[in-house]
């Protein structure tokens, strides 16, 4: 029979041999239980100490200990072969392979109103306008009376207004009635912003405000209840109506070529006097007549006049010794013309086959 040193040197050896082969985290714990655990093959010799004679108890002791030390440091070092490759393993199976195409992005794109809006605002800042803006929630003071429209002008029905319930503003108590019309209104045009702006800041002054507008109509293929506007705006001392003849077709033709004609005909609006509205040579048939133009030649693009004198005294200006002129316009109108659109609702449709194309 083995004797007990020969039993140590056994299970070193066999513990060694196991543990060269031994390739995962499972089954190096399994080994560490097998030799190295409390039911493991070493303390069982060291059970065996017991039944030797006295003086050798102490030598196979300490024999038993240093191949213990010996299959401890193998562990650790086992451990640490086992890590890396472990994590050898797992970088090779997240590795990023760079040469891979990428997915390509969505790219975004500014709205075809919003690019149309942008350039009609560089035209006139190249002529020295400036851009402001005003609110869409408005006084019916302000979108209508201040303008020469009272309450019962026939030009109130031309504007289809969505009114606002003031009482939900905190203007008024929320239980008190509703028997007229409430003083404030979705603005119908970006025209109030002439009385607001004239109020705050004094002349000279040459501005556009652009903005959204409501109007509760039919819609149809020239119409829309939400639509946008951009008003002008220029008052100084001695300005005629060929300031505003001369602004204007040179905004005409920024926008739409050098090449373009422009008319101007009488218009009625009562903020203005006189009143005008402006039309371009169609771009289409080049004036001499189609659908696009309804065979007249010409396209209108938007209203103006030289402002009302009484508009001028609501704005806290004297007309005695200022005069100006205003237009206004609608940037939908003016992208279907451009981009040879024939109905409005496409724009705001959100169709992105459509949308995509500008
Ligand atoms: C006005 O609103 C005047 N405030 C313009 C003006 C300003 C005149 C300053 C004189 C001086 P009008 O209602 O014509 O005018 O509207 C002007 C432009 O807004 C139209 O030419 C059109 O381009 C656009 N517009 C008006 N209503 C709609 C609508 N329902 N849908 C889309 N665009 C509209």
């Amino acid at each position: 029979m083995a004797t007990l040193r020969e039993q140590i040197e056994e299970a070193r050896r066999e513990a060694l041999d196991t543990l060269a082969t031994v390739s995962g985290g499972g089954a190096l714990e399994e080994w560490n239980r097998e030799y190295l655990g409390k039911k493991g093959r070493l303390t069982a010799l060291f059970r065996g100490v017991g039944a030797l004679p006295g003086e050798e108890r102490a030598a196979a002791g300490q024999a038993i200990n240093a191949a213990k030390t010996d299959l401890e440091r193998a562990y650790e070092d086992a451990s640490r072969r086992v890590l890396s490759s472990e994590q050898d393993a797992r970088l090779q199976a997240e590795a990023v392979d760079v040469t891979m195409p990428g997915r390509p992005v969505d790219a975004g794109r500014l709205h075809v109103i919003t690019q149309t809006t942008r350039d009609i605002l560089r035209a006139f800042r190249d002529m020295g306008f400036q851009v402001y803006e005003g609110p869409e929630i408005e006084l019916d003071l302000y979108n209508f009376e201040l303008l020469n429209i009272p309450p019962e002008h026939p030009a109130r029905s031309s504007h289809d207004t969505f009114y606002v319930d003031d009482r939900l503003l905190g203007l008024r108590p929320l239980d008190a009635p509703m028997d007229d019309l409430p003083p404030v209104v979705l603005r119908t045009h970006t025209s109030p912003n002439q009385i607001r702006m004239m109020r705050k800041i004094a002349p000279p002054v040459r501005l556009i405000v652009p903005g959204k507008c409501y109007r509760s109509e039919a819609t149809d293929a020239t119409h829309e209840a939400y639509f946008s506007q951009i008003e002008g705006l220029a008052i100084d001392k001695k300005v005629t109506l060929a300031d505003l003849k001369g602004t204007l077709a040179a905004f005409a033709r920024a926008i739409f070529g050098p090449e373009r004609k422009v008319r101007f005909r009488c218009d009625y609006f009562s903020y203005v006097e006189p009143g005008v509205d402006l039309s371009i040579d169609c771009i289409v048939c080049g004036g001499k007549g189609c659908r696009a133009c309804k065979h007249t030649g010409w396209l209108e693009i938007m209203g103006a006049g030289m402002v009302h004198p009484q508009v001028l005294v609501n704005g806290g200006i004297d007309p005695e010794e200022y005069s100006g002129f205003a237009f206004g316009m609608g940037p939908e109108r003016i992208a279907m013309l451009r981009h040879g659109i024939d109905d409005i609702r496409l724009f705001y449709s959100n169709d992105l086959r459509f949308l995509q194309q500008f």
